[in-house]
């Protein structure tokens, strides 16, 4: 098939998870389009059959916000046609979901162009709630023609906030259990603790310095905090006043994670809410056990005392004791590390997952 791919070309999950989609998508074959402000981290552009159309929004004094919408559609209508898309396959609502539908009648005369839209998190949970965007996401979500959430939790929330009566079709998250894999051999010694997030209030990753300094009461330990965004600062302002700063590394973004999670021993997801939460699939795959939160649609991924462990947003106490009880009994490490891994495999491997999108594609095209 020939598919064009929007998303949020930065750190965020949904832009992860949409460049992810696309070579895939182009490795079984397909011609991916990728019509983005700009090039999708993560995205080897030399991969064959993946193509990048930059959409320019130029600027005049009159506008005090450049209408990137309206730039949007007319680049999806421009490469729709000039490339014979098949479908649109847009990630996070907004606005991606209106350009869709407006590059859709902007090619009606000449060809069906039905787009999907993949609805990831705060888009429903947060932006899509606030009443600038509730009623014009709404009618995005309803005008599209396939409509895909990344957990059950999300379906819920989708149908419960805008109260949407057509069919929401589950696809979770996915991820290349070849490239994310436990390291040969872990360092034994020296015990790492693994935060990956865009550091937005959301993520509380305050509350990873404050697990850090209970843990390392009893138990040496050092944090990873990689990536980067809002809660930086005042994360590295607690880790000073905590007297952490030589026990926490604050790594930025990094565009190769893979090769770092598997260094690590736990990874922490203290979020407030997530509707899946990827970072703790890419740990698991990676055999890292996630200490988490029970918020959202983790727990479809996470099953608690098994492959990980999830304890109540803001306990930091209970999240400190999970991580000192894995960081100081080898053998129950090492049996969810193992069940971590195997859960991966078993339900999220992009080898497995990837197939459904393309399914799905083919039902919404033959509508
Ligand atoms: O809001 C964010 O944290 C970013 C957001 C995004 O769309 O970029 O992330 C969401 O999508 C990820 C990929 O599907 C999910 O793993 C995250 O759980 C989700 N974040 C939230 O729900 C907060």
């Amino acid at each position: 098939m020939k598919v064009g791919i929007t998303c949020y070309p930065t750190y965020g999950g949904s832009g992860i998870v949409a460049t992810e989609l696309g070579l895939e998508l182009a490795n079984r074959g397909h011609d991916v389009h990728f019509i983005t402000y700009a090039n999708p981290i993560r995205l080897d552009p030399d991969t064959p059959r993946i193509h990048y159309h930059e959409v320019e929004v130029s600027n005049y004094p009159l506008f005090q916000y450049p209408p990137y919408s309206l730039a949007l559609a007319s680049r999806m209508a421009e490469v729709a046609e000039r490339y014979h898309l098949d479908l649109l396959h847009v990630h996070y609502a907004i606005p991606h979901s209106i350009s869709a539908l407006l590059a859709q009648q902007m090619v009606a005369a000449k060809r069906r162009l039905p787009f999907v839209t993949t609805l990831h998190g705060t888009d429903v949970t947060l932006v899509g709630m606030d009443r600038s965007y509730f009623p014009i996401t709404k009618f995005s979500i309803e005008k599209s023609d396939g409509v895909t959430t990344i957990s059950e939790y999300m379906r819920k929330q989708t149908v419960d906030v805008f109260g949407i009566a057509k069919p929401i079709h589950v696809i979770h998250n996915f991820v290349n259990c070849s490239l994310y894999r436990p390291a040969e051999v872990r360092n034994r010694e020296d015990k790492i603790l693994l935060h990956i997030s865009n550091f937005r209030p959301v993520k509380r990753v305050l509350d990873c310095i404050r697990i850090l300094a209970k843990v390392r009461q009893t138990t040496p330990a050092t944090l990873w905090m990689v990536g980067d965004g809002p809660d930086r600062g005042p994360a590295e302002v607690l880790a000073r006043d905590l007297g952490l700063e030589d026990y926490v590394n604050f790594m930025g973004k990094q565009d190769h994670v893979e090769r770092l999670i598997p260094k690590a021993h736990v990874l922490l997801l203290p979020t407030e809410l997530e509707a899946f939460g990827l970072a703790a699939l890419e740990g698991m795959a990676c055999g890292v056990p996630p200490v988490a939160t029970n918020a959202g649609g983790v727990p479809e991924l996470v099953t608690h005392g098994v492959d990980g462990f999830l304890e109540a947003v803001g306990d930091t106490s209970a999240q400190a004791n999970r991580v000192i009880e894995l960081l100081t009994d080898e053998v129950l490490h090492a049996k969810m590390s193992a069940a971590a891994r195997a859960t991966a495999l078993r339900r999220f491997c992009s080898s497995l997952i990837i197939p459904k999108y393309e399914e799905y594609y083919e039902e919404v095209c033959s509508e």
